[in-house]
């Protein structure tokens, strides 16, 4: 029996319902047999133990939004060819362990954030030997520990003009798009056990971009499958828009479909909802960010090959979208579940109902 229903004042009826009220978005996803993670960067998360506390309180998945890239922020992973840097990687594994939850690697292979000595030096000659050496030794440091890694992220741009919609990337140029499968089987041999995702964004709206980024996909993950690559999983960003209409249910519907059709298990790991075009007003502004989060989760919860959710931080206290998304007003953005003063929003509340309602998987 809880202290609630202890107390004089709170009946046994009143103390159930105010426990289920209080229970955490990694609970709720939990009773469903989902999980509920939340990105951070190293520097927010372990300088302030109230953050911290909201970590842990809710989420049962972390992901480093910097550290485990090549080079983001100050300190990259890897300064040169032959050292990485994994003192604040390995910090976030400790939080992470110390408090109960997982940690999802994020990324091995990408096109941004690489150190200037990639994009300086790399080339056809050298690049398997790079990308084959940072992948023995970044997966395999962390061998075992990892809940699922994005393997490849962000592979696929049509508006490039290849036929197969593959991004004119680094790794494209110098590997061909042999890089991708390289990479699925170099994770699969350093670390059976973290699943491997291939991530990315642009594929949730019924626009006509994301219309031919869903079909790209769909083709890279089918020829990925046909060939026996080892991805395991889709991850779906999920940027979202506040006021976005050009949402059609039964279209996301049948790309998850196709999805788990391919076998494939879907994640959606960076979940957020940009408030930059919707009216100033607070209360307004955070119920159209939580409808956004509310019609997105219903559809995509729907879907049991869907395994879990991450959203792209956890306070608005700390969002990449108030520097690539500000308000034209000026107005801190809202797009978080948590306010800046760590607060519950109705964001939270449409993400707890969403697990609520989600079927059991
Ligand atoms: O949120 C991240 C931001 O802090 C970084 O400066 C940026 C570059 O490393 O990456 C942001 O995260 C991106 C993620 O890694 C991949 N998908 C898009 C995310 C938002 O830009």
């Amino acid at each position: 029996m809880s202290e609630l229903s202890r107390s004089r004042s709170v009946t046994p009826e009143m103390a159930i319902a105010l426990e289920s009220e209080t229970q955490s978005l990694k609970q709720r996803a939990a009773a469903k047999g989902l999980f509920f993670g939340a990105a951070a960067r190293h520097r927010d998360l372990l300088s302030s133990q109230s953050l911290a506390n909201s970590y842990i309180r809710e989420c049962s998945v972390l992901v480093p939004e910097w550290e485990l890239k090549w080079a983001a922020g100050d300190l990259p992973l890897r300064p040169n060819p032959d050292r990485f840097d994994f003192t604040r990687s390995d910090e976030m594994l400790r939080f992470a362990r110390a408090n109960g939850l997982s940690l999802r690697g994020h990324a091995l292979v990408w096109h941004l954030s690489n150190p200037r000595w990639l994009r300086e030096t790399l080339n056809p000659s050298n690049a398997e030997q790079l990308l084959t050496s940072h992948i023995r030794t970044v997966a395999a440091h962390f061998a075992g520990q990892i809940h699922s890694w994005d393997v490849v992220n962000e592979a696929i741009e049509v508006p490039d003009g290849r036929s197969d919609g593959l991004r004119n990337s680094l790794w494209l140029e110098s590997l061909g798009e042999a890089y991708i499968d390289l990479a699925f089987r170099l994770t699969a041999q350093v670390d059976s056990r973290a699943l491997r995702v291939y991530n990315d964004y642009g594929l949730q709206y019924a626009t006509s971009s994301h219309e031919s980024k869903r079909k790209a996909a769909l083709k890279l993950m089918e020829r990925l499958v046909a060939s026996g690559t080892p991805v395991q999983a889709f991850g779906i960003q999920s940027h979202l828009r506040a006021g976005e209409t050009r949402f059609d249910a039964e279209r996301l519907r049948r790309f998850l479909k196709d999805l788990a059709d391919l076998g494939l298990k879907i994640l959606i790991t960076e979940l957020d909802v940009s408030d930059q075009n919707v009216p100033a007003n607070p209360s307004v502004r955070d119920r159209l960010v939580a409808d956004a989060y509310r019609e997105y989760l219903d559809v995509v919860l729907d879907e049991p090959a869907v395994i879990g959710v991450v959203t792209w931080g956890l306070s608005d206290r700390h969002t990449w979208l108030s520097g690539d998304k500000p308000r034209e007003d000026g107005l801190p953005v809202r797009p978080l579940p948590l306010d800046e003063n760590l607060e519950r929003k109705p964001a939270w509340w449409a993400i707890a109902q969403a697990f609520d309602n989600a079927p059991l998987r």
